[in-house]
């Protein structure tokens, strides 16, 4: 574990623009790390009105080649960017990850522009309580966070809630809309990008998603979400501006109805949610491996109390231990 000295002083590095600090913050970051908790306490000062754009859609569809395209005419406008690429598949597989690299790499020589991979997953499974504290940390030291996902499942529907603005990316070929839609995939779009417009069967895209968006917005409660849907080459430079611009008409959408800090508390929210459920199962486990729990199943068994009962006690038992400061895994 660092000083709080030396946190502090990498904290302020990495606002000023040093990669290397940023770096060693993500490091720090990344799931039961004991100093994450001072990292974060040292970035509270640093808090900024940053935009975080989310990324999502299903596996090749283009996503790290628009993410290139986007960071480029971000860096256009002079402004810094952070890029997060959250790997869906267990921390221990680098697979996917090696292909985003190489997709953005016209930005390795840019000081300006920093890309980091982190694991999705949470080492007691789950939405790793990592990811929102890694866009903490960008949103500190960038003008702009970009975070890609492969929208899969529950987490990367999660992950949507990281961001001011999500765009699902869909192409020809990759999925079946209905299915997607199905899967909760499609109602955490603010932007539809459909990409590889160069390739065979867009048109029918276009109009399954139209459909699909159309119904979504009958049933939509409010006005949460707009879904415009634009269509992409990402391949070809010259759609450089297309993405950014289809965003600042969204960023306007969302102040103008004056939810951009609704989405900050939901971030927020979700952070705080992932911490919480973390330390409760750490302490969980702590407690298994103690006396009390195996009393308890004891008892249950024996027929001289009920589960619920049990599960009463032991958060009693657990609260009080967090609350004393007794806990094992107590920040
Ligand atoms: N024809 C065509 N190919 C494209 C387009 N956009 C991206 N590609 C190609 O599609 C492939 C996948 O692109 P990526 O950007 O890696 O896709 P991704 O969604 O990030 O993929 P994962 O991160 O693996 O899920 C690459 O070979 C790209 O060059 C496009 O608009 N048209
Ligand atoms: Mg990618």
């Amino acid at each position: 574990v660092k000083p709080r000295e030396d946190i502090t002083e990498l904290v302020e590095g990495a606002v000023g623009g040093t990669a290397r600090a940023v770096s060693k913050l993500l490091t720090i970051v990344d799931d039961d790390h004991p100093a994450a908790a001072e990292v974060a306490e040292a970035l509270t000062p640093h808090a900024r009105a940053t935009a975080v754009i989310g990324i999502t859609g299903p596996p090749g569809v283009g996503k790290s080649t628009l993410t290139s395209l986007l960071v480029r005419s971000i860096r256009s406008r002079g402004q810094r960017v952070g890029v997060l690429a959250v790997d869906p598949s267990s921390p221990f597989s680098r697979g996917a990850l090696l292909g985003d690299r190489v997709r953005m790499m016209e930005h390795a020589g840019d000081s300006e522009v920093f890309i980091r991979s982190v694991s999705a997953r949470g080492h007691l499974g789950g939405l790793s309580s990592s990811v929102p504290q890694s866009v903490r940390v960008l949103e500190a030291c960038f003008d702009v966070v970009i975070v890609e996902t492969v929208g899969v499942g529950q987490s990367e529907v999660d992950i949507a809630k990281l961001a001011d603005t999500t765009v699902v990316v869909l192409a020809p070929g990759y999925g079946d809309v209905v299915q997607m839609a199905k899967a909760g995939i499609l109602e955490v779009a603010d932007l539809f990008v459909v990409n590889k417009a160069d390739r065979d069967g867009v048109d029918d895209l276009l109009r399954d998603l139209k459909r699909v968006v159309s119904l979504g917005r009958h049933h939509r409660a409010g006005p949460h979400r707009a879904q415009h849907v634009i269509t992409t080459v990402a391949t070809q430079r010259a759609e450089s501006s297309t993405l950014l611009d289809a965003l600042d008409d969204h960023a306007a959408w969302l102040k103008q109805h004056d939810l951009l800090t609704a989405r900050r508390v939901e971030r927020a929210a979700l952070s705080l949610q992932l911490i919480t459920v973390r330390r409760v199962q750490a302490e969980l486990t702590a407690l298994a491996g103690g006396r009390l729990l195996p009393a308890l199943a004891e008892q249950i068994a024996k027929g001289e109390t009920d589960p619920y009962r049990a599960a009463a006690h032991l958060l009693n038992a657990m609260s009080r231990a967090m609350a004393s400061g007794d806990s094992p895994c107590g920040a």
